[in-house]
């Protein structure tokens, strides 16, 4: 922990340990790895917390049909996202499993706050509840959701249950008010624009109170002051962001680190849990006295019917088998290729437009594979460090560093683009931006001619040429670093230079900083081309 940075938070839902990990939640989860991983090269002080949701009816449910104790479902599962999300680079500071220890004393610490002050009561639970989006519906949502005869959850279309027991209820109701308060102040809390309407006008619609406890079954955080109670696995859930940064240890470092590191700075979400975050959340924050979040981040789905994908290869392509398809096949010890999960990683930020739906496919995956990152990005690396090689012997040229070129003029302004994109979480913005100084320095080569230069006897020239280009490379892996943070470390390793995802990008973001005399090294394509029968 380094105090003198600035904090920031972020984190990723935990998932339910219903199955494995997949494209959606590996989606998510390489959204907020990306700016975890650039807010940690600007400077910050950044802890990325992502985690798994092991409490509730739905669990407890899969674990009985398994024969297992819902631990022991959990203890199972639980590596399958670790292990997804150390092969896919993510970068999280911590793992938090709803079943720790810190966790229970975190739960059960925000209930006696919430009853200290006054806002849960005991009543009687009568309606109608859905195991797989474990949500409570009443008659009217049904009623308005059509579904008041069929007795369908409106979310998934599942049967719903009747439930009949004693709950302890949240006084959700007053907070209506409040929250329309909040949301007026904070005009950033929820993005993207058309979310925060949707929220706005459900909250207007009026809340009800919620009940936030269960009696009819065991799989949950008990509730120290309601004899057989456990707490509603999403409030549970939800405390999981507190938990982590030291809500309810009692040891005073905790409460230090607690006070410097809430509230969050973000929390990514898919549009399916907005309510969750933007109005239960944001309530329930309230009635503990505590602050409220900056900034909930809502992206949409990834669609594959009616592709060629779910066609083929079938939904149920997962994110191993799509880096190993991308990036050649398994290496010999059975992990994934880094250039196939950096190539995986990059379709899905800047193909997709973070906040909206997403169509995806193979065809247009491999489409924007070899054009930017076989045929632009990898082939520049290529083009780039040949010519050194052949030119200069591999050596970095020693030249004037005059900033009157055209690859340094766009390179002045890519600092702030790119930070812009990235602090509105416009990561396909990111990307473009980054790729304009690729079309640009592949432009470059042919517009200067490196080889005429050579062939005329211009070494001043060409050294100034080689120089322009170089340095290109050393920013483009600069900036797609956050992205692409295998191939960035593996270019500027090609350039003697240090560990690129260490660097401090504002201070490395300056041109000319490239020194004369570094010895590069050629290496293997980047990004190996891909014919379509590779792939579909
Ligand atoms: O809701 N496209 O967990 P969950 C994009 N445990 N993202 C998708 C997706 C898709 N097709 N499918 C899933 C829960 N996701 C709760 C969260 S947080 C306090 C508790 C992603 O396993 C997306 O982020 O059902 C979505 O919000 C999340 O997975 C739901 O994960």
């Amino acid at each position: 922990m380094n105090n003198n940075k600035p904090s920031y938070y972020l984190t990723t839902p935990i998932y339910y340990v219903n199955g494995e990990p997949h494209l959606g939640t590996a989606y998510t989860t390489i959204a907020a790895d990306t700016l975890a991983r650039f807010k940690r090269m600007q400077g910050f002080d950044v802890k990325f917390l992502t985690g798994l949701d092991e409490h509730g009816q739905k669990v407890a449910d899969n674990a009985a049909a398994a024969g297992v104790s819902p631990k022991e479902w959990c203890d199972r599962l639980a590596p399958k996202f670790t292990d997804l999300w150390q092969a896919l680079n993510i970068s999280n500071d911590d793992f938090i499993r709803t079943t720790e220890e810190r966790h229970t004393r975190a739960v059960q610490r925000f209930y006696e706050a919430m009853q200290e002050g006054g806002y849960l009561r005991k009543d009687t639970y009568k309606g109608w509840y859905c195991v797989h989006e474990e949500t409570f519906y009443t008659d009217e949502e049904l009623h308005q959701a059509g579904h008041a005869d069929d007795h369908l959850c409106p979310d998934c279309g599942r049967p719903l249950e009747f439930d009949e027991e004693e709950n302890l209820f949240f006084k959700l109701s007053e907070f209506e008010q409040p929250l329309l308060d909040f949301y007026a102040a904070h005009s950033d809390f929820i993005q993207p624009e058309t979310r925060r309407n949707e929220v706005l006008s459900f909250v207007k619609g009026g809340l009800k109170d919620l009940s936030v406890s269960r009696t009819s079954f065991d799989w949950g955080v008990p509730i120290p002051f309601a004899e057989g109670h456990v707490s509603y696995v999403w409030f549970d859930a939800l405390i999981n962001y507190l938990t982590a940064v030291g809500y309810g240890d009692p040891d005073s470092q905790a409460a230090a680190e607690f006070a410097r590191r809430w509230p969050a700075q973000v929390h990514f979400v898919g549009k399916d849990i907005i309510r969750f975050h933007c109005v239960i959340w944001p309530a329930m924050l309230m009635a503990a006295g505590l602050p409220v979040p900056e900034r909930v981040f809502a992206h949409g789905f990834l669609l594959t019917k009616g592709e060629k994908m779910s066609k083929s290869r079938g939904n149920a392509m997962s994110p191993t088998d799509l880096c190993a398809l991308l990036g050649g096949g398994l290496l010999p010890d059975g992990s994934l290729p880094p250039a196939g999960v950096d190539a995986y990683r990059y379709y899905f930020l800047s193909d997709v437009q973070f906040g909206a739906d997403g169509q995806i496919s193979l065809e247009r995956m491999l489409q924007v594979y070899n054009a930017d990152l076989a045929n632009s990005w990898g082939n520049l690396v290529s083009r780039v460090l040949s010519m050194t090689k052949k030119y200069f012997e591999g050596k970095v040229p020693e030249t004037a560093v005059g900033i009157d070129n055209s690859l340094a003029q766009i390179a002045a302004g890519l600092y702030d683009k790119v930070s812009q994109a990235m602090d509105a979480i416009d990561y396909s913005g990111a990307c473009a931006a980054v790729m304009e100084l690729v079309d640009a320095a592949n432009g470059y080569i042919e517009n200067e001619a490196p080889w005429a230069l050579a062939k005329a006897g211009d070494a001043a020239k060409l050294a100034q040429v080689m120089y322009a280009l170089l340095e290109s490379v050393r920013l483009i892996a600069l900036y797609f670093a956050a992205i692409m943070p295998s191939t960035s470390a593996d270019v500027w390793g090609r350039l003697d230079l240090s560990d690129v995802t260490k660097a401090d990008l504002k201070a490395e973001s300056a041109w000319g900083l490239l020194p004369a005399g570094n010895q590069t090294k050629v290496g293997q394509p980047l990004f190996q081309r891909l014919k379509e029968s590779d792939v579909l």
